[in-house]
């Protein structure tokens, strides 16, 4: 490549990266950010069985290395945008060829996004990377190509930094501060479940471990998309639709003007490994969904139902599941956070976790079975969940005792016991319990002390509460959930 040639191309890439840098600096991790519905389209490209694996393996950072990808594509575009400014204006015509490539990276962004305004945010850096790289009076003699390349560089900071400026500027768009109070907030019964579920925390010599409540910041996450969406309450508003004899729809205000109650419900999802940490307890504030069920009337076929998140996710089970459901607007006395369906989400008692919709958009009474977005993907995550204990804290005791200990989780069958084996699985003891809290689909913790020798092979079994003991064959989690007994050399 002539010197020309490498100087276009560094400048095309430049004005890419600053591109994005600039589309990030003004819209935050939000889905205004060109990487966001890229990232989501990146995602339901990838094979099923590769985005289970991937889950499995890598867990989390699998979000890196997807963002990573799209990030890789939006640079692309918009450094493919710029090289057709830059060829403009080879022709002699730099003004020309670089409004041409800032337009460009303003008409992407925003087909991409679907936001005018924010994609100025990408548009911007662009502009002023090409511009200082191709207009001789910009500032510069055309002096060596190096040079320009780098006052470019220089140029495309300085617009990314400006346009984070704009961003801290505008009126923040969270709409959740600190201190909003929730409807039936102020309950004294949701006071007293939270202190309860304290009270009945068991006394754990280690602090790698949560609480009979889990803190909201510690709650697990599982998400379709790497940028959630940002509902608020006021505008909010969620159809019952479908095969119905009337479809419904009820707002913020209609929905917290129904009767409230508080429940203790346990999350899992069905994608974690048989140790894993996907596993969470939280008292949520809302309403039974039973009531808004009777108004709509369901006529469904296949007595099957369809939830669909703003996010684009969606899935689908037995109405029978439904309506035992729940419809949540409050985590922990506090606002359903962002992260977690903010501003209604679903509970639906006993069932695995991908059936609680966050984000809750509409419920669509389907006349026949399709498949929702995990089940698509050949997971088997919509029915009843497996009975699991974990084995989560291992601590040596000031009394040279050694402590084991965990939650245990059986979805609405409860957990009657838990069984520890300090020889591997020869002989078994009964963990302490702690006392069950009110709820139809809690977890409990365990906790069992032993004098220990040298080392020890720890497995640890649950029964729930019909008396079936956790199964011991081992299967991954994909796809119906992990089984099998967690064991541990201490
Ligand atoms: N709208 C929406 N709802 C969703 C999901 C999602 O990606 N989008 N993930 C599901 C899965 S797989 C699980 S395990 C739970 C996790 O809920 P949490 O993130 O609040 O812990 O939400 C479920 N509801
Ligand atoms: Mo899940």
């Amino acid at each position: 490549m002539d010197p020309d040639g490498r100087r276009e191309m560094g400048l095309a890439l430049l004005a890419g990266i600053a591109g994005v840098a600039g589309s990030f600096a003004i819209t935050g991790g939000t889905t205004a950010f060109i990487l966001a519905p890229i990232d989501t389209l990146v995602v339901n490209l990838a094979p099923g069985l590769v985005v289970a694996w991937l889950i499995d393996t890598v867990g989390a950072p699998a979000h890196v290395l997807h963002l990573g990808i799209a990030g890789l594509i939006a640079v692309g575009l918009l450094g493919a945008g710029a090289r057709a400014g830059l060829r403009v204006a080879s022709l002699e015509r730099p003004v020309l060829g670089t409004v041409f490539a800032g337009g460009l990276a303003w008409a992407t962004t925003w087909a991409i996004t679907g936001q005018p305004v924010t994609s100025f945010g990408a548009a911007v850096p662009v502009t002023v990377s090409v511009g200082i790289g191709v207009v001789p009076s910009a500032g510069l003699d055309s002096g060596p190509a190096r040079r320009r390349v780098l006052m470019a560089g220089i140029g495309a900071v300085g617009a990314v930094g400006l346009m984070s400026v704009i961003d801290r500027l505008r009126p923040s768009p969270d709409p959740i501060p600190a201190d909003t109070t929730i409807p039936g907030g102020d309950d004294p019964e949701l006071e007293q479940l939270l202190r309860d579920a304290d009270e009945k925390s068991l006394d754990i010599t280690g602090d790698d471990m949560p609480g009979l409540v889990s803190e909201i910041g510690d709650f697990y996450n599982v998400d379709i998309a790497s940028f959630d969406p940002q509902l608020d309450a006021e505008s909010w508003s969620m159809e019952i639709s479908g095969e119905v004899k009337r479809s419904v729809t009820v707002d913020f205000e209609a929905l917290t003007a129904m009767p409230i109650e508080h429940r203790h419900t346990t999350l899992r999802c069905v994608g974690e490994p048989l140790n894993g940490r996907q596993l969470d307890n939280a008292v949520w504030t809302g309403t039974p969904i039973e009531t808004l069920l009777d108004r709509a009337g369901p006529s469904s076929a296949c007595n099957c139902v369809m939830l669909h998140g703003d996010d684009g996710y969606f899935v689908q089970f037995p109405v029978e599941a439904l309506e035992d459901g729940f419809l949540a607007w409050g985590m922990n006395g506090r606002p359903l956070p962002r992260s977690h369906g903010h501003p209604v989400r679903v509970l639906v008692p006993g069932h695995w976790g991908e059936t609680n919709v966050k984000w809750l958009e509409e419920i669509e009474f389907l006349d026949e079975a399709v498949n929702g977005y995990w089940e698509e993907r050949g997971w088997v995550g919509t029915g009843q969940v497996g009975t699991v204990a974990k084995l989560w804290s291992v601590q040596d005791r000031p009394d040279g005792r050694t402590e084991v200990a965990g939650h245990a989780y059986a979805g609405t069958r409860g957990i009657s016991r838990v069984e520890v084996s300090v020889d591997d699985g020869q002989t078994w003891n009964d963990a302490t319990l702690s006392d069950p809290l009110p709820g139809s689909d809690v977890w409990r913790q365990w906790r069992y002390r032993y004098e220990s020798s040298e080392t020890s092979e720890v497995v640890v079994r649950a029964v729930d509460g019909d008396g079936q003991r956790q199964p011991r064959v081992r299967s991954d989690s994909f796809p119906a959930g992990a089984t099998g007994w967690v064991s541990r050399r201490v």
